[in-house]
């Protein structure tokens, strides 16, 4: 295969809201630049693009593919990505790659809260874009309410290239106002018959063609002279303002295509060819000393990994970019990460499951490797003493479950399939809670972890179960209470003898040194003589204030006291769960000359702090989330009840282009499945983030269930 130049190269990432028709459009895009001869469907489990059993299954891509062609001496690198929210990782990794977007929009639908989403991850990632309005061949297709909302979502930046003559069922026309002509096609669409705007058309094409004569010159100071002096630009000259704008963020330009039956497709590839920026156009990817690697073939290798899947007869694949440098088959490569020398021994371009061996590749190039040792996603490779690639940033996760495997013995082979599998889609995060006893998964959507089960089922051949997960409650008090606990055994020879008097109380951050007390009608009074703080591993503070008189106790065994209320700080005693923000005053106690020693002291302090906790106004918190869902005004109701169900503080409501957005505070216990309720309340086009707030006391009903919950799971454990 030939070696393509930097200035020969065009890497794209098609996204778009689920089912906008992605995939469609790349089918007709590989059938156009000739890499396939038929068009196959996504329902005929058919096309090149979906070619994992799972996707065929679901008939939607669950993964990024990259995919490539050969168009007018260009190669395109394309990347099909899903739709689902649940699967942006792939999205956001090949947005990281690529150097522009097509976001495929359903002109049956117009913006979709999926575009909107996506338009967010767009914009903090600076990317250029151009818009291809789809499906404009189905027969509720309206452009002009597409055209709306997108001119509502990105004002003046989105700006006409194309409009259909005749959206709907008999589509086969559009009006290019860059080229001044009309494009029509035949029942099978491809090669279309370009001839001269109709009489009927022309007003309206003069009119938007200005619009973009104007929107072109004003991204280059020349050209806005040129403009004024002229009263118009060539076609050439266009094109340069249309490439800076594009570039700059500043024009989106709109293209009118119908996927399915091959309408559109060439004309925009032929723009992506001409127009749309190459690897040496924009500034390229930044490595983590945050300098932008500039893509030079003669510079120092420099490759960036960013996916790996797992495929039938190769194993791993590593799908990578060639952000500098030359490679050859057989060169040493430095992997970052892990400190260790990689061979390039196999590369591939690829398309789909179909693959072209690759001798050489040239910087600003999209390829595959296999056979390599330990580089995974995310990885840097590179020459000797030059800075890798930072990860890229993944939105936080919003559904957690718990995972084990059915067959117990097969729970440690679970355990390292579940961290390949993070390797391979690092917005799959596992945690081996020691804290709940269960290994939580944490992922975008209960689809992203069935999908997760069913290639652990059908690839890896082991069966799972999803359980719910536990909550991580917390235990505190909240007001101040005193106890003494005597610990004193005397068996035979040696006796135990330990006795701790202290008072318990709220912790907070800025509370003033302890002093006096009034408990139960009873005055104490504290001489602070040391203060120990400790930051918990699980939040909070355990403070430890030594106020003891007289020496009552020894200074040798303040440590074990300390030991064993951590012990049940670490099992609290309502419900077993970590404590937390307690302020502990020891301030009397006494000693025994001979059998005074280190575990009397330790559980002395260990009863005498539990029986304090229990009177001192005793609380399970539970962590709060704030979460944002973004929803379509129509839904917005039916999602504001189902919230309230869930115990939801709303904390803000505002509307954004035509969606509402709302805020709320909402306890984690009931947000178990909220991604699954919330798509089916909103026939999916809902969505939500979700971020840990703080932790707060649970209800009185809710405690009372909790601690019987606890009572009960103590008399089974017996
Ligand atoms: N009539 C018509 N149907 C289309 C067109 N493009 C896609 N479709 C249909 O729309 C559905 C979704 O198409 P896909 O290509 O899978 O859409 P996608 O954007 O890749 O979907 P995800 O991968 O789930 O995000 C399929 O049933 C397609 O046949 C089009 O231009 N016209
Ligand atoms: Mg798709």
């Amino acid at each position: 295969m030939k070696v393509y130049q930097p200035n020969e190269l065009k890497n794209v990432t098609l996204i778009g809201s689920a089912g906008s028709g992605k995939t469609t459009l790349a089918e007709s895009i590989m059938f156009e630049a000739g890499v396939i001869s038929r068009r196959g469907e996504v329902e005929s489990k058919n096309t090149v693009s979906d070619y994992f059993p799972i996707e065929q299954e679901q008939e939607r891509s669950v993964f990024s593919t990259v995919l490539h062609c050969e168009f007018n001496n260009k190669k395109i690198n394309l990347i099909d990505t899903p739709g689902l929210d649940d699967f942006v990782g792939g999205v956001i990794s090949s947005l990281a790659v690529t150097e522009s977007a097509i976001m495929t929009i359903n002109s049956t639908k117009g913006v979709e809260v999926g575009t909107q989403i996506l338009n967010r991850h767009m914009s903090s990632m600076n990317k250029p874009m151009l818009i291809a309005v789809n499906q404009l061949d189905q027969d509720k297709a309206n452009f002009e309410k597409t055209l709306d909302d997108l001119k509502s979502l990105y004002r003046g930046k989105a700006v006409i290239i194309q409009y259909p003559v005749n959206a709907g069922t008999g589509f086969n026309a559009v009006v290019d106002v860059l080229k001044m002509k009309m494009y029509q096609w035949g029942a099978e669409g491809g090669k279309p018959q370009i001839v001269d705007i109709p009489a009927d058309q022309k007003d309206q094409a003069d009119e938007l063609h200005n619009i973009l004569v104007e929107s072109a010159a004003e991204n280059d100071e020349n050209l806005m002279e040129l403009f004024f002096e002229e009263g118009s630009l060539n076609e050439d000259q266009m094109r340069e303002g249309i490439r800076k704008g594009i570039i700059a963020r500043s024009l989106f330009p709109i293209f009118c295509v119908s996927g399915k039956k091959n309408m559109g497709i060439n004309r925009m590839l032929e723009f992506v060819g001409n127009v749309a920026p190459g690897p040496t156009e924009v500034p390229g990817m930044v490595n983590i000393k945050g300098e932008a690697v500039v893509c030079d073939p003669s510079g120092k290798i420099a490759l960036f990994v960013f996916k790996t899947s797992v495929e039938e007869h190769l194993g791993e694949v590593l799908y990578f970019k060639l952000v500098s440098g030359t490679i050859k088959e057989g060169v040493d490569l430095i992997n970052s990460k892990r400190g260790g020398k990689e061979r390039i021994s196999q590369m591939f371009a690829v398309a789909g499951k179909n693959r072209v061996k690759l001798s050489e590749m040239v910087a600003g190039d999209i390829g595959a490797l296999v056979k390599l040792k330990e580089t995974r996603t995310n990885h840097s490779l590179t020459e000797k003493d030059v800075e890798p690639f930072p990860i890229v940033k993944f939105p936080a996760p919003k559904y957690r479950a718990a995972i084990k495997a059915e067959n117990e013995a097969e729970e440690e082979k679970l355990g390292e399939l579940l961290n390949r599998m993070h390797e391979e889609d690092p917005t799959i995060i596992i945690e081996y809670s020691k804290e709940l006893k269960q290994i939580i998964v944490h992922g975008n959507g209960e689809f992203h972890l069935n999908s997760m089960k069913w290639r652990l089922s059908n690839i890896f051949k082991i069966e799972t179960e999803f359980l719910n997960p536990k909550i991580p409650y917390r235990e505190t008090i909240t007001k101040a209470y005193q106890a003494d606990y005597k610990h004193k055994k005397q068996s035979g020879g040696s006796g135990q003898f330990g006795e701790v008097h202290m008072i318990v109380e709220p912790f907070h951050e800025g509370m003033p040194a302890p002093s006096t007390y009034k408990i139960n009608g009873k005055d104490y009074t504290m001489n602070v003589r040391g203060t120990d703080e400790h930051t918990l591993p699980w939040g909070g503070k355990l403070v430890f204030v030594n106020c003891i008189v007289g020496g009552a106790i020894d200074a040798r065994f303040h440590p074990a006291i300390m030991k064993g209320i951590m012990e049940k700080m670490e099992e609290g005693p309502l419900t077993g769960s970590y404590a937390r923000d307690i302020r502990v005053c020891i301030y009397d106690g006494k000693m025994h000359a001979v059998d005074s020693n280190e575990i009397s002291f330790k559980l002395a302090g260990r009863y005498a702090f539990s029986e304090a906790f229990k009177k001192a106004g005793p609380k399970i918190m539970e962590p709060i989330y704030n979460i944002e869902v973004l929803v379509p005004a129509e839904y917005m109701g039916d999602v504001m009840s189902d919230l309230q169900g869930r115990r939801a503080m709303i904390a803000g409501m505002s509307s954004e282009s035509g969606y509402e957005k709302l805020s709320a505070k909402v306890p984690l216990a009931e947000l178990n499945k909220y991604s699954t309720t919330l798509s089916s309340i909103s026939s999916g086009s809902a969505t939500y983030t979700m971020e840990f707030d703080e932790y707060a006391p649970v209800p009185a009903e809710e405690q009372t269930k909790l601690l019987k919950a606890y009572e009960k799971e103590l008399e089974e454990a017996e």
